[in-house]
């Protein structure tokens, strides 16, 4: 039996897997579940890939995917939603990740707005959305999930190391990465159904229960705009509200920094 029909049979009566494609090198399982959509796949085909050579980040970053080691898939999801809202999937996407490796792995994994998983102050997922768009309606999305499952701190790349952390560093286990896909692929599903039924306001609040940041001072930039404040929450629509001298603001999109509590003293 081959990974594409254990696969196959472990998801077997579900929409995240109605349809999946195993290979073992891809550039990136999200350009291939585009091009996939394209060509008219329906809503949960899974792509995995063993390795990714252009593993994609956001802004042109990349992502680190050895072979062996990680779980590096996307799954193709036909919401009707305005392409504005488009960003919130990453936050659902990353919501069943945190939620799988809770209930499934007993891991404190949190969601560090928008897209990041973290366990303490490690990276341990990645998820990036991608949505083709036709006027102002998501024609369709491709989420892509980034888990490191087996890695020893040595398999990460120097840059990376202190920084990110895996299932296998996290929880002392070799979990099959099999098994895993099983785990999150469930838990994606069912917050994404939540999603669908019931809009960003059905997720929220259990994405602020596993929050990194609410309650935290942090600082966002976005482009050349640096806003600094206490995280207050997330919004009906998936920005972050942001405490700031000069009142609440809401942000879109950007890159969070943690500000250090001894720094935060000293500013105040
Ligand atoms: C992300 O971007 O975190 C989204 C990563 C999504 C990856 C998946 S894999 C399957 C699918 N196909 C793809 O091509 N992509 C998706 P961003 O927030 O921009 O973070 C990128 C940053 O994370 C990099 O600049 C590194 O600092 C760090 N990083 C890279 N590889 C990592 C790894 N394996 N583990 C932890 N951190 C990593």
């Amino acid at each position: 039996m081959n990974d594409h029909s254990k696969i196959e049979d472990m998801l077997k009566g579900r929409l995240f897997g109605v349809n999946v494609h195993v290979f073992g090198t891809l550039a990136s399982t999200n350009d291939t579940a585009v091009a996939l959509g394209r060509d008219a796949a329906p809503e949960g085909t899974l792509v995995v890939a063993d390795r990714q050579t252009q593993g994609k980040g956001r802004l042109g970053r990349r992502w680190d995917s050895r072979p062996g080691l990680g779980l590096w898939f996307s799954v193709i999801l036909r919401p009707a939603m305005n392409a504005r809202h488009a960003s919130a999937l990453s936050m659902v996407g990353a919501l069943g990740v945190a939620s799988a490796l809770r209930g499934d792995y007993n891991l404190p994994a949190e969601v560090k707005w928008p897209n990041d998983v973290m366990v303490g102050q490690r990276k341990i997922c990645g998820v990036l959305s991608e949505g083709v768009i036709t006027g102002d309606a998501v024609d369709f999305a491709v989420l892509g999930v980034g888990l490191n499952v087996l890695h020893g701190e040595a398999d990460f790349p120097e840059d990376l190391r202190g920084k990110a952390t895996s299932v296998r560093l996290e929880t002392g286990k070799a979990v099959a990465r099999l098994e895993a896909l099983a785990s999150v692929a469930a838990a994606l599903e069912s917050r994404y159904l939540l999603f669908k039924a019931r809009g960003f306001a059905g997720v929220r609040p259990a994405l602020l229960e596993v929050s990194a940041l609410v309650g935290k001072p942090v600082v966002v930039t976005s482009g050349s705009v640096r806003v600094e404040g206490t995280a207050a929450g997330i919004d009906d629509e998936g920005a972050l509200v942001l405490r700031t001298a000069g009142g609440d603001r809401r942000v879109w999109a950007g890159e969070v920094e943690g500000l250090a509590l001894d720094e935060h003293r000293r500013r105040r």
